[in-house]
């Protein structure tokens, strides 16, 4: 009894809370933007002296777009969240990059075989990670080829020297150290092999994190508890690694 009263005395005199963010289902707030990925503690990838960005699959010839080329396309500064599937975001990111769909547009679509409908698209950082993004979710409004993070040039945990950011993907679409992007008519082969393989951890094609898809097969709150008990260690894991340019 006196406990329930000293309770209702300090909640009473406890300051109002300060306005609470509002995370998609599912989402717990981390603190800071770690560093994340199946790269684990590994040091980022050295980034090349003149980096590329190769375009392969349904292409009549190969092209290698110098990163410089970049500078030459529309610019966009983006203020979004950042979802991890394993259940943690972080709030606030300031990008800068060029939008997907302008990249898209300007250099991939006059490459195309004649005729070609792309279907997916294969992103591939310096690190070997590979997404598998359907097409009309990475030409969505809102990915960037990112360069730029809070204002500074990207650093090695966040993926330099330039990534995917996908705000509306779970984080796992968005490839870190981007060096490659492959255009294909039909679902890749390496779409299975490049998610997270396994019953548990099998990964959603889409990622949209409005709609939890977490998991290919079975509904995102479900995982959600595994998801994060990995979480923890994982992060721990990752942030032995930070700090590599
Ligand atoms: N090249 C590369 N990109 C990657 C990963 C990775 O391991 N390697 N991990 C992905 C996952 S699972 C997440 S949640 C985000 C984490 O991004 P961050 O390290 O900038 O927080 O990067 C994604 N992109
Ligand atoms: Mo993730």
């Amino acid at each position: 009894m006196f406990a329930r009263l000293h309770d209702r005395v300090v909640r009473g005199v406890e300051p109002p809370s300060t306005p609470k963010v509002t995370l998609p289902p599912g989402q717990r707030l981390v603190d800071g933007f770690p560093r994340f990925g199946t790269h684990l503690a590994r040091p980022a990838p050295v980034v090349p002296a003149d980096p590329v960005i190769t375009i392969r699959g349904a292409v009549t010839e190969p092209v290698d777009v110098p990163l410089a080329t970049l500078a030459t396309l529309p610019r966009r500064a983006l203020d979004a969240d950042f979802h991890c599937v394993a259940g943690w975001s972080a709030t606030d990111l300031r990008w800068d990059g060029v939008p997907f769909e302008a990249f898209y547009r300007t250099i991939v679509e006059p490459a195309l075989e004649p005729g070609a409908v792309i279907t997916h698209v294969v992103f591939r950082g310096l690190d070997g990670y590979r997404s598998v993004v359907w097409t009309e979710d990475a030409l969505a409004d809102g990915v960037l080829i990112a360069d730029r993070l809070d204002g500074r040039p990207l650093d090695g945990d966040h993926g330099a020297p330039v990534r995917l950011v996908s705000p509306a993907q779970y984080g796992y679409i968005s490839t870190k150290h981007l060096c490659r992007i492959e255009v294909h008519t039909s679902e890749p082969k390496i779409a299975e092999a490049s998610r997270i393989s396994g019953w548990l951890l099998r990964s959603h094609p889409r990622a949209r994190v409005a709609e939890e898809e977490r998991h290919g097969f079975v509904p995102g709150w479900f995982v959600r508890p595994i998801y994060r008990a990995i979480k923890a260690p994982l992060l721990r894991i990752c942030a032995r690694g930070t700090g590599s340019r």
